[in-house]
């Protein structure tokens, strides 16, 4: 029996490139998001890798316990990819309901499905959760705010449970990536495809499959190897200066 993965966030950008990845390296796949067409189009491409499709939104607590929970006893890695950012405007601009749905999905849908599943891995002493958190959890930029405040959170949590998981044998990965080309910019400019396409123009940013290409790297590792947190940028993104005001 090959090992099953959980994916959330499968129906696009990272989520989708490490589905391809894990189905071609063996694992069975058990895949999570809101469009329910997008993923039935996958699991046509992937065959009898797809064990299940869920149409599920990870914010709702109810219904991730009662469609994640059946998996428990099941599912060796869990990808805890689903996540977004919405808006970049300054924080005393900013509308609320657009924190409201980051918080909701990036630390609260994260933290769900991470409940739903983890106690089944320490029952069988193995497995492996693997969380997108981002740069913009360790490096603050403006507009950032709380979107960055969400992916520092899933990196404390990623750390934080390597702590409470300590001797079970189930390892834990926080991967970290930068400026990357999905539909990440449509959603955080709500649609704004010209906006979007205007950032990516005249740079290389990283693609899905670069990101898929090292979460199954950490997945593959031998058991007794844990890669805490991996963080990755493009070649053409790097630091900058912090600003100083000047008279
Ligand atoms: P995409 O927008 O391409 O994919 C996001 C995925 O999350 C979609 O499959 C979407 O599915 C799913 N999703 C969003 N909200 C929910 C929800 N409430 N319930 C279930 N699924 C949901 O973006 P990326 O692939 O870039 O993003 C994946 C992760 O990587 C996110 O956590 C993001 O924060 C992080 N990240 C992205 C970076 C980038 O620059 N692209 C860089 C660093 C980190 P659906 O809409 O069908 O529900
Ligand atoms: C996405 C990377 O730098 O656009 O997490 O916030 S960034």
């Amino acid at each position: 029996m090959n090992n099953i993965a959980l994916i959330t966030g499968a129906s696009s950008g990272f989520g989708e490139a490490t589905a391809r990845k894990l189905a071609a390296s063996n694992w069975q796949l058990v895949l999570v998001a809101r469009r329910t067409d997008r993923l039935e189009a996958l699991k046509a491409e992937l065959g009898e890798s797809v064990i299940e499709c869920i149409s599920l939104d990870v914010t709702d607590r109810e219904k991730v316990k009662k469609r994640i929970e059946p998996w428990n006893s099941k599912v060796d890695l869990l990808v805890n990819n689903a996540g977004l950012a919405v808006g970049l405007d300054p924080a005393w601009n900013a509308d609320l309901d657009d924190w409201d749905i980051m918080v909701d999905t990036n630390i609260k849908g994260l933290t769900y499905v991470t409940r739903a599943l983890l106690s089944g891995m320490v029952e069988r002493g193995r497995g492996h959760v693997i969380n997108l958190g981002s740069i913009a959890g360790s490096y603050n930029y403006p507009g950032g705010n709380t979107y960055g405040a969400t992916k520092a959170f899933v990196e404390r949590f990623s750390l934080n449970l390597r702590a409470d998981l300590h001797g079970t044998g189930v390892r834990v990965t926080n991967i970290e990536p930068g400026f990357a080309e999905t539909e990440f910019s449509n959603v955080r400019f709500k649609g704004d495809g010209e906006k979007a396409d205007l950032l990516y123009k005249g740079t290389q940013p990283l693609q899905p499959d670069d990101i898929a290409e090292s979460i199954l790297w950490c997945a593959n590792l031998p058991e007794h190897v844990n890669i805490n947190r991996l963080e990755i940028m493009p070649v053409g993104q790097s630091f900058g200066p912090l600003p100083i005001v000047r008279d």
